[in-house]
């Protein structure tokens, strides 16, 4: 048994599988119960070494610690792309990109979406969502704790909350909430458009709080939100619901990615993203990068100096004498000489006190 790596305790055990036909069973006790989650189960002829369970371990760690599956709720992937320069798979499912460094999900697109809903917190309110803010039946619906609560003290008829909210047809958008359910049977719809067609489906809450999600495509421009509760004692608790863009070009069909940069191409169009600290490096270098640009310097002779230097960065094409152009080389007027820092005119001849010196340079 090894924890974390390394070797906990050890027991030898031999035994041969003869029954082709039997059942082999992993994780059971004796009992038949097993208290614990159990992944990655693999078989080999040999035991893997210390060493082995090693390398396993530390490659698999941020996959079993992390996130290791796609965000969204669709498993389908439509299209992917490995950035080479920063070691990142880009996968593409419905309407959501996740990136992996290895096999940990290190970024989302829904990371920074906008929540489209209004009060899906439930913080001091249950404003913004109808019923709930004006119940039918009074003392049917209420806020406390953070939640927003279906049928506090009604139980002769259903009860339920309804929130509109405005997208775009065709765009691709993730509905998110949490909730549970205390003695009652309660559901949260979804409808394509102002309508109960519930065309997004549902969810049926449990009794124990848990998180779900669902990323839909909708023909219309209102996404209905539709939490319930059937008649009968109980309550049912809500909270964080959410809808977010996950992408205006999805669906996809194809993706790019290559130094961060992410272009992803859908039926609704192009997506572009470049990282802002790309941005920040490509801005910098046309800032500091003098390439194929000009500048002329002036001088001024003083009838004893003959050499000139040009600031760090830029190298002379031309010289000039009180207008006069000179000619470079070891032969005639100057030569051009580089300490290996800056550039300067070196003239076989002094230029006399008060010469006017112009050196047009282009960038080194
Ligand atoms: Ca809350």
């Amino acid at each position: 048994m090894y924890i974390d790596g390394v070797l906990d305790n050890s027991v030898a055990f031999t035994d041969t599988l003869t029954d082709t036909s039997a059942i082999l069973r992993v994780g059971n006790s004796s009992d038949g119960s097993f208290g614990g989650d159990l992944a990655l189960l693999r078989a080999g002829a040999t035991a893997p070494t210390a060493d082995q369970i090693k390398k396993m371990y530390r490659e698999e760690k941020a996959m079993l610690e992390g996130k290791a599956t796609l965000d969204g709720s669709d498993p389908d992937i439509k299209a992917l792309a490995y950035d080479k320069e920063r070691d990142l798979l880009r996968v593409a499912s419905q309407g959501v990109i996740s990136t992996f460094k290895g096999l940990e999900r290190v970024a989302t697109s829904l990371a920074g979406a906008a929540n489209l809903v209004t009060n899906g917190t439930f913080d001091s309110s249950v404003s913004g969502w109808d019923n709930w803010s004006n119940p039918t039946n009074p003392g049917s619906a209420s806020q406390s704790g953070g939640y927003g609560i279906l049928g506090d003290g009604v139980i002769t008829a259903p009860v339920d909350a309804v929130q509109d909210v405005t997208v775009t047809p065709g765009k691709s958008y993730k509905i998110t909430f949490t909730g549970y359910t205390e003695n009652s049977v309660a559901t949260f719809y979804m409808s394509d458009g102002a309508n109960y067609s519930y065309a997004f489906g549902n969810f049926v809450l449990s009794d124990e709080e848990k998180t779900y999600t669902k990323t839909v495509t909708p023909t219309q421009s209102v996404i209905r939100l539709y939490p319930y509760k059937n008649s009968g004692s109980g309550k049912a608790y809500f909270d964080n619901i959410k809808i977010e863009e996950v992408s205006s070009a999805a669906p996809f069909q194809s993706i790019g990615a290559a130094n961060g940069a992410l272009l992803l191409t859908g039926a609704n169009g192009v997506d572009f993203d470049l990282p802002a600290a790309n941005i920040r490096e490509r801005v910098a270098k046309a800032f500091y990068d003098k390439t194929g640009s000009r500048e002329d310097f002036e001088f001024t002779g003083d009838g004893s100096a003959t050499d000139f230097a040009l600031p760090a960065g830029w190298k002379p094409k031309r010289s000039y004498i009180d207008g006069s152009k000179k000619r470079e080389g070891n032969a005639e007027d100057y030569t051009v000489k580089y300490d290996g820092f800056a550039y300067s005119v070196s003239f076989a001849v002094a230029p006399a006190l008060n010469a006017e010196i112009d050196v047009e340079a282009i960038a080194a």
